[in-house]
């Protein structure tokens, strides 16, 4: 594994944005990007404040998540026309998609997919991910030239990471990227303290961005930043901006953790620095 001291980007900050996610309804959050047009507008806003990265879910006409094959590879084509973006799907989808539909989703061809580390209790669900799944997401990915992100809810899925690697070998591209996905209500807090543990346990030579869910947002972003990390920010996680002020759209939040991430000497690093950090072809 290559040494994260020497990649470029370390002194800058990977700002990924995940602009809607499973969760959240349209009737509840009407300024949710849900239509192709909306995601593209929202990804060519969120690319001009900093962002390098976009992690995808897509709903469908009636603003409901869905995992349709031609829909995610209209959605990658389109994003693709518009932005310079890294595109990553979401292998998560929501916690109701079956295991096929989830692996599916790499047949739309992106250049990057999520793939979890493990199962955690999401709120009232339960967001399974078994062993034998995670094997077939990663072997694929590798295959096919995909390069995964990590998703880590908890700090055993750390342990699971070390697993995957030493018994199927490195992702494709070679290079080890994960995101901490910290506040969500049943995995990892959003603090400091765990993020400081979970640094303990990330791969050597890893980098890594952390995702604050809710209030954990805000937080979890400057501790990133301050431990050397990238950072993902988005809709998908949060909806509200301060407290008892809702986020306006994906672009604000992008651009607030832009201005920390300069603010703590790290400035945002584009799309195509973020591709050779990555290991993604360009
Ligand atoms: N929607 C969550 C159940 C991912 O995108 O890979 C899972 C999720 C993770 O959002
Ligand atoms: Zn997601």
């Amino acid at each position: 594994m290559s040494s994260s001291t020497t990649r470029p980007g370390s002194h800058g900050t990977l700002i990924t944005v995940a602009p809607t996610g499973a969760e959240h309804t349209k009737a509840d959050v009407p300024n949710l990007p849900v239509t192709l047009d909306e995601l593209v507008q929202t990804a060519r806003g969120c690319e001009r404040v900093g962002a390098a990265m976009i992690h995808l879910h897509i709903r469908d006409d009636e603003a409901k998540p869905t995992l349709d094959l031609g829909r995610l590879k209209e959605t990658v084509a389109a994003v693709r026309e518009n932005t310079r973006l890294i595109v990553q799907l979401s292998t998560g989808g929501a916690v109701t998609d079956p295991e096929a539909d989830r692996l599916a989703v790499l047949d739309a061809g992106p250049d990057s997919a999520s793939c979890s580390m493990g199962t955690v209790n999401f709120g009232d669900d339960v967001f399974l991910n078994r062993w034998e799944f995670i094997v077939e997401l990663h072997k694929r990915m590798q295959e096919r030239g995909i390069v995964p992100e990590y998703e880590i809810f908890d700090l055993g899925h750390l342990t699971t990471l070390r697993r995957l690697l030493d018994q199927h070998g490195l992702p494709a591209g070679g290079h080890v990227h994960l995101d901490l996905v910290m506040g969500v209500p049943g995995g990892m807090p959003g603090d400091t303290e765990t993020l400081a543990a979970a640094l303990r346990l990330i791969p050597e030579g890893a980098t890594f961005s952390a995702t604050g869910v809710g209030r954990t947002s805000l937080p979890v972003l400057l501790a990133s930043l301050s431990a050397g990390g990238h950072v993902r920010v988005g809709m998908e996680d949060t909806i509200s901006y301060a407290r008892g002020e809702r986020v306006k759209d994906n672009a604000q939040l992008v651009a607030r953790a832009s201005g920390l991430a300069r603010i703590a000497q790290r400035p945002p690093i584009g799309p195509d620095e973020s591709r050779v950090l990555l290991g993604v072809a360009s």
